[in-house]
């Protein structure tokens, strides 16, 4: 393995999303902002970068998704992609390429990548039985199979999971199978796929992951690696039964496409591909206005993949580990065309409130929500997230955590600091940089450390510290602010001018570095503080000196860069968060299963009314009896209802119910009860009157 200690440049990625689907922005923690960070430091150092992601529109989350939505899949993945993409940008994700693997340049990329290695003798053939539907004709993916769980005995199981007790399950586990297509249990019939034979390439991954890598890779990545490797690699299949993705291109393959895995981190080439077509065609820019590499033209994309001196980088989540640092470099390494990945710097799972975040579940943050509810911020949820990121173990997100750091930091901290030097200037030196004069001790320390910020920050992206460079970013803010608050040019302007002249010259300083440093975390925050600062075309070199501003020069308009966020508002996401859960929890409920049909007769025999209640009271050595006073129009009568564990006599005095008023009269406890309230029951067993939606005469009629 050939190490190279200087590259020329960079591909760097960051997962695919499923688009089955809106993303929270738990995915944002993960795999987009980190990664946006390393490449917006990257471009403004002057470095050949190409970022690429795109939407994965293929495996069986897809279908699945159009089955749920009544639609076809591909309506789910024009959706979806648009709406993940879209949130992406407005979060300032600064993508070269956002491709998506339903393009026609994918199937024809991984067509080929798949036949380069099939030619090879690189995959191996087998046959095994799999369940099949014989009414549907189809070979089903493990999602499509249900049963019981030979863990616990949920009777609705998946064939990989049970949702119930969270066993991973394969589908020949499952009890009294059957097919979620036709209802019918499946049969067992022979089919061949193809294999990616994993346990080959033991000896070069050991090499490569656990000797050359152990000390750059991040412990939570190197130490999966490990264990699986030590697990013993097995043969993995590459192709699927299934009609939704890539048709394997052999003739003995029909109805098989390639493995969702096979062909998604093919998607990250496939998208740059797809980048240079277009940038020779003249059909877009680069994301980097900055970038001068020369001509582009088609094959431009080659030496992002194929080149030993591009280090590529794949920002993802911890549950795409494997995939990232086993699977496809196996792949790749194969492929003896393609370049491995550098480092997988994988982030843990964020939380939320205390509870995994997830959109199934109604427990999470849409990045569509979150832009509706804070247009003009994407920059707060940024800052929050990296102050916050789950790299070395899951970390949580809270309303009220991301309200103290927009408080307490962006407005406190980094905007009172810019706004105090801007006003100041403004006020007593129309808003032009004053001189600066001799400095004293105080001043010189404030410049000796500032130089000093760039390479703090380059050194914690460099290894993939996002937290400790986003500290060190806002550490400079804080440098500024303290300036300001020992120096008092508030109270030294009564007496002398020349000397305000001099701090303001050096906050302002300080405010240009901001403006600087602070572009890979907050890239709106920076452009806006560019522009107050007035500062032309800048870039990392710049960054670390005391002479961004030269005397004289004009400043363009302040305005506030952060705004705060009042209590009300974070107690309205958290009461949203709350509902939504509820209603989530409500809408899994199962149902009761439908009884048997009856006739128009059989209902019209029933006579069911709006009744009131005008008395209640509890019924001795009885805890689930209230005996009833019920005037129904016709008379007023007595029932027995069982509802004394949800509700008190005094409660439903008053209260207008439904009543089967026909029903043959019965004794209960000694009491005669003539008649039934109706009530609405769910799973849990809680009762609900029923009531018409505005109040009615007693005795009006349901039909
Ligand atoms: N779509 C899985 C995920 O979103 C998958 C990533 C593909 S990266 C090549 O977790
Ligand atoms: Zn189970």
């Amino acid at each position: 393995m050939i190490k190279h200690p200087d590259f020329k440049r960079y591909t760097v990625t960051s997962a695919l999303p499923y688009a089955n689907g809106p993303k929270h922005i738990g995915h944002l923690a993960g795999a987009y902002i980190p990664a946006d960070v390393y490449v917006r430091y990257l471009r403004l150092s002057g470095k050949d970068v190409v970022y690429v992601c795109g939407s994965d529109e293929h495996g069986t989350a897809i279908p699945n998704q159009a089955l749920k939505e009544g639609t076809t899949s591909t309506a789910i993945i024009d959706k979806y992609h648009a709406l993940i993409r879209d949130c992406l940008y407005q979060f300032g994700i600064s993508f070269d390429v956002y491709h998506r693997t339903s393009d026609p340049i994918h199937h024809q990329t991984s067509q080929e990548f798949f036949l380069n290695l099939y030619n090879k003798g690189l995959l191996t053939e087998e046959t095994s039985e799999q369940y099949f539907d014989e009414e549907a004709k189809a070979f089903l993916a493990d999602r499509y199979i249900v049963g019981t769980c030979p863990r616990c005995g949920h009777t609705n199981a998946y064939g990989d999971q049970c949702e119930k007790c969270g066993s991973t399950l394969s589908p020949r586990e499952l009890i009294n199978p059957r097919s979620t297509l036709s209802g019918q249990p499946p049969v067992l019939r022979a089919t061949k796929h193809w294999y990616l034979p994993l346990q080959d390439h033991e000896e070069w991954l050991r090499k490569w992951i656990l000797d050359s890598h152990k000390n750059d890779w991040k412990t939570n990545v190197y130490g999966q690696c490990k264990s699986w490797i030590d697990a013993g690699l097995q043969p993995r299949a590459m192709t699927r039964d299934l009609d939704w993705g890539i048709k394997v291109p052999l003739s003995d393959a029909a109805g098989k496409v390639l493995y969702v895995w096979f062909d998604a981190p093919i998607g990250y080439i496939s998208a740059t591909r797809a980048l240079f077509q277009e940038l020779s065609e003249g059909k877009r820019e680069f994301a980097s206005p900055q970038r001068d590499f020369g001509n582009v033209d088609r094959d431009g994309w080659k030496k992002y993949w194929e080149d030993e001196q591009t280090k590529l980088v794949h920002f993802v989540g911890k549950d795409n580990i494997v995939f990232h640092c086993i699977i496809f470099p196996v792949m790749l390494h194969s492929s003896d065309q393609f370049i491995i990945p550098d480092n997988v710097p994988a982030n843990e799972f964020m939380n939320l409130e205390g509870d995994k975040m997830s959109t199934s579940r109604g427990w999470s943050i849409e990045m569509h929500e979150y832009l509706t509810d804070f247009p003009d911020r994407p920059d707060v949820l940024r800052y929050s997230m990296l102050t916050n990121l789950p790299e070395a173990k899951d970390s949580e997100f809270t309303w009220k955590d991301f309200q103290a750091k927009n408080n307490n930091e962006l407005v406190a901290i980094f905007g009172n600091f810019v706004n105090r030097a801007l006003v100041l200037t403004q006020k007593y030196f129309e808003n032009k940089i004053p001189i600066r004069g001799e400095c004293n001790e105080i001043d010189l320390k404030a410049i000796t450390s500032l130089n000093a910020f760039p390479g703090l920050i380059s050194t914690s992206i460099e290894n993939y510290r996002f937290r400790e460079a986003t500290a060190h970013m806002m550490d400079l803010a804080r440098l500024g602010n303290k300036y300001l608050a020992e120096t008092e040019p508030w109270k030294v302007a009564k007496t002398d001018m020349p000397r305000v002249g001099t701090i303001l010259n050096i906050a302002l300083q300080i405010a240009a570095n901001l403006s600087i440093v602070s572009e890979p975390f907050l890239p709106f925050t920076s452009k806006k503080l560019k522009d107050m600062l007035n500062l032309g075309n800048v870039n990392w070199s710049h960054a670390g000196s005391e002479n961004l501003l030269p005397k004289g020069h004009a400043l363009g308009q302040a305005s506030l860069l952060f705004e705060k966020i009042e209590d009300t508002v974070i107690e309205a996401q958290i009461k949203k968060l709350m509902d939504t859960k509820n209603e989530v929890a409500l809408a899994s409920q199962p149902v009761m299963p439908l009884k048997p049909e009856i006739t128009f007769d059989d209902f019209s025999k029933m006579d069911i009314r709006v009744g009131k209640i005008v008395e209640a009271e509890k019924v001795d050595k009885s805890k689930k009896l209230l005996k009833l006073k019920v005037d129904t129009g016709i008379d007023v009568r007595t029932v027995m209802s069982g509802i004394a564990e949800h509700f008190s006599p005094e409660a439903v005095i008053g209260k207008q119910v439904t009543i089967l008023v026909n029903l043959a009269p019965r004794k209960i406890m000694g009491v005669e009860s003539q008649g039934m309230i109706l009530m609405a029951e769910d799973k849990d067993g809680v009762l609900r009157l029923l009531q018409p939606s505005e109040a009615v005469a007693a005795g009006s009629k349901i039909s």
